[in-house]
């Protein structure tokens, strides 16, 4: 793959209805696409990073800027293998989403140039997947039960609520009381401290699947020691930044199942290492998601579909976000979403929609390619 340069987008999608989580509310997805264009063709990525740095240290304008001014220098104009991207880009501290972002438009371009679509190349074994929902934290109970009332009319498999202080038994128990048997699980985006472990323990009243990152990033001990007073399985988001973080949480009995988000973790092949490292050790993974236009969602389909995912992710269907996504719409049937079966992610934005949504662009020229080449 011979690349000529590097185009950066920041693109503003209003969301269909305010999303909050314990660290904020999100009513507009900010995120900066990367289309890498080589001489055979060109390839896309999503940065899951958003407008201001509340899920993790990144975002927008600090991914364009990371991408314009060190990512996308460093590779340089020479012919380049995408599995030795991250490899290259290591030496740069942190900027996961960013680096994974360039990662997948790279690979992409060479996946679509070979006729390879990505599931393949990642080792899917699964044509369509079960597809969860993220529900975020409403004005009131009420509002709530509204929603899931929604979501499971659409077909959604799973539901995954929103929990913080002051937000956690109460709406809990009243999905559960409400709509029964139905598989719920709960994430704290790391809201809570090592002396919430008692309070976190009366969850285990409502049967959850998994409680989603109750404590911080940074506290995998306590995790453990949550997970020794709890029944509830402990699952880690915002932990694990990569297969090393993974192997050690696993070690430590911090975690028995992970979410892996590609961006988090820096691309869809350190993905690929988690999901292997977890499938030795008997630890069930499933997709997380960043709100992900259709660029990133293909993408994250194709990873969902590997042998290891074997819980239902937040791979969500685009109306769950957007009124008009940038590539045709992922529809849910039957609780299902097929996976893109296109070379590559499967799937190209429509240049219309993208450049109406798009708020700033650059082009990285790369060393060695021709002068004006886009
Ligand atoms: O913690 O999983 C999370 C969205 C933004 C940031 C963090 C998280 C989320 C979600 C929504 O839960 C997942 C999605 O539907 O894309
Ligand atoms: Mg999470």
């Amino acid at each position: 793959m011979k690349l000529e340069g590097v185009e950066i987008r920041t693109i503003r999608m209003p969301l269909v209805s305010p999303f909050r989580t314990s660290f904020g509310t999100e009513t507009v997805r900010e995120a900066v696409l990367v289309r890498a264009v080589g001489a055979d063709g060109e390839g896309w990525g999503e940065c899951g990073a958003s407008a201001l740095p509340l899920y993790s240290s990144e975002y927008t304008p600090a991914a364009a800027a990371v991408l314009s001014e060190v990512l996308v220098p460093a590779l340089g104009g020479e012919d380049l293998d995408p599995h030795r991207v991250a490899g290259i880009l290591s030496p740069f501290k942190g900027h996961r989403q960013a680096k994974a972002a360039l990662e997948t438009a790279i690979l992409d371009a060479d996946l679509r140039a070979r006729d390879v679509p990505l599931s393949y190349h990642l080792g899917a074994v699964k044509d369509r997947v079960a597809c969860g929902v993220s529900v975020g934290i409403t004005p009131t109970i009420p509002a709530l039960l509204d929603a899931v009332d929604g979501y499971l009319a659409d077909g959604y498999v799973r539901i995954k609520l929103k929990i913080e202080h002051g937000w956690d038994l109460e709406p809990v128990r009243a999905v559960r009381e409400r709509f029964g048997d139905i598989l719920l699980q709960v994430d704290a985006n790391a809201a809570y401290g090592r002396a919430d472990i008692e309070h976190l323990a009366k969850l285990d009243a409502f049967d959850l699947s998994l409680l989603e990152q109750p404590l911080s990033a940074d506290d995998l001990g306590g995790h453990a020691m949550l997970a020794r007073r709890i029944g509830t399985p402990i699952c880690l988001d915002e932990s694990i930044l990569s297969a090393e973080h993974a192997a050690h949480a696993i070690e430590l009995g911090a975690c028995c199942i992970v979410n892996i988000k590609p961006g988090r973790v820096g691309g869809y092949l350190e993905s690929r290492r988690i999901h292997d490292l977890c499938v030795a050790h008997g630890v069930p993974v499933w997709c997380g998601g960043m709100l992900e236009t259709g660029i990133g969602r293909a993408a994250n389909l194709a990873l969902a579909a590997l042998p290891g995912f074997t819980l239902p992710g937040d791979t969500s269907a685009s109306e769950r976000y957007y009124e008009t996504d940038l590539t045709p719409p992922f529809r849910l049937e039957d609780g299902h979403m097929t996976v893109p079966t296109g070379p590559g992610i499967g799937v190209t934005p429509d240049a219309a929609v993208l450049d109406e949504v798009t708020v700033s662009r650059a082009w990285i020229p790369l060393a060695g390619a021709a002068a004006g080449a886009c």
